[in-house]
């Protein structure tokens, strides 16, 4: 990471000046792409289409089932070891992040096309050799928050079929507005998507509430093994592998169980010890902000893991009764 330099060095206008000179143009995002990924690239591709361009999206790596709804009907391309984009784009769009180990097997691709090339994101931290062009904003609450005013600058009106992904994309990395990201600026661009035709009660509904039903079943065994300790400051979820067979889950429906306890007022830190499907462990630590906040990150470190001081984890290559007191040992002392 070059952090120091890995800051704007052009002006939104010169990027859609670039776009309005270009006409076929390559839209890429980081790994695993989250709402705001899928969000900031589709409308971005969607307004360029707009304008009479060639617009091409490529992710990197599988694609949420969940997000299916947003991208029909556009078609998206998926990078594979064996399967790069063609060489001819005159212009290459990086959304959300400019991070090299983001990019994965892209990154020489992208390294090709660098000078043609322009990274959109609200990361502090990025590779600024990545690309030629960069507008790094990380006071937004999201890139599509971003994107959201180059496409203005197009002077691509703004209708529903950009107004959705741009919404998914600022919805979802603000916590559906929770978060302290939030701004004036963030709720004014929402209530403008609204007025675009977003039904975001819908979109709610199909990107928040599609679990399937065993997750809430791993969820109440999750529950029912909560134990207390440190004085009522520490939660403590277990989960074996009989518990995924009883409620036909799999360990990746675990996701978002470690930050549940911590909505209870004396809790100030919670861990979920999860047995992973090969019979080893995987621990995930949740804390809450304050001053006698509690640096988890340290926790997971005693386990050969890491994170940050708010959330971490650690994978331990042992049976879970032989890791889980240590673990219980640990946050006892907390
Ligand atoms: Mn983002």
């Amino acid at each position: 990471m070059s952090a120091a330099s890995y800051e704007s060095n052009v002006e939104l206008a010169a990027i859609a000046e670039r776009i309005r000179a270009a006409s076929r143009i390559a839209v890429t995002t980081h790994v695993k792409p989250d709402g705001d990924a899928i969000g900031s690239t589709l409308a971005l591709a969607r307004a360029i289409e707009h304008l009479g361009k060639h617009a091409a999206v490529w992710y990197i790596g599988s694609l949420m089932e969940v997000f299916d709804s947003v991208i029909e009907p556009t078609a998206v391309h998926l990078v594979a070891e064996t399967r790069l984009p063609p060489d001819d784009f005159d212009l290459v769009l990086i959304t959300d992040t400019g991070a090299k180990s983001q990019l994965r097997e892209l990154t020489p691709w992208l390294e090709r096309h660098c000078d043609h090339a322009a990274i959109i994101d609200h990361h502090i931290q990025g590779d600024a050799d990545l690309a030629a062009m960069r507008i790094v904003r990380p006071e937004e609450a999201a890139a599509s928050q971003i994107v959201a005013d180059l496409i203005a600058l197009l002077g691509v009106p703004m209708s529903r079929p950009i107004a959705e992904p741009l919404y998914l994309g600022i919805a979802t990395d603000t916590g559906w507005f929770r978060f302290s990201n939030t701004t004036s600026r963030t709720l004014r661009l929402a209530a403008n998507l609204i007025d675009a035709g977003v039904d975001h009660a819908d979109l709610y509904r199909r990107i928040e509430q599609t679990d399937p039903l065993g997750r809430l079943r791993l969820l109440a065994r999750a529950l029912a093994s909560l134990e207390i300790v440190a004085g009522g400051r520490a939660a403590i979820l277990t989960l074996r592998r009989g518990d995924y067979e009883a409620s036909e889950a799999s360990p990746d429906d675990t996701h978002g169980f470690s930050d549940l306890p911590l909505s209870v007022a004396s809790i100030e830190v919670s861990c979920v010890i999860a047995e992973t499907k090969h019979g080893h462990v995987k621990l995930s630590l949740r804390s809450k902000p304050g001053p006698n906040a509690v640096d988890v990150n340290q926790v997971a470190r005693l386990f050969g893991g890491g994170g940050h001081a708010r959330a971490s984890g650690a994978k331990i290559e042992h049976p879970l009764d032989e890791v889980r007191p240590g673990v219980v040992e640990a946050l006892s002392r907390v």
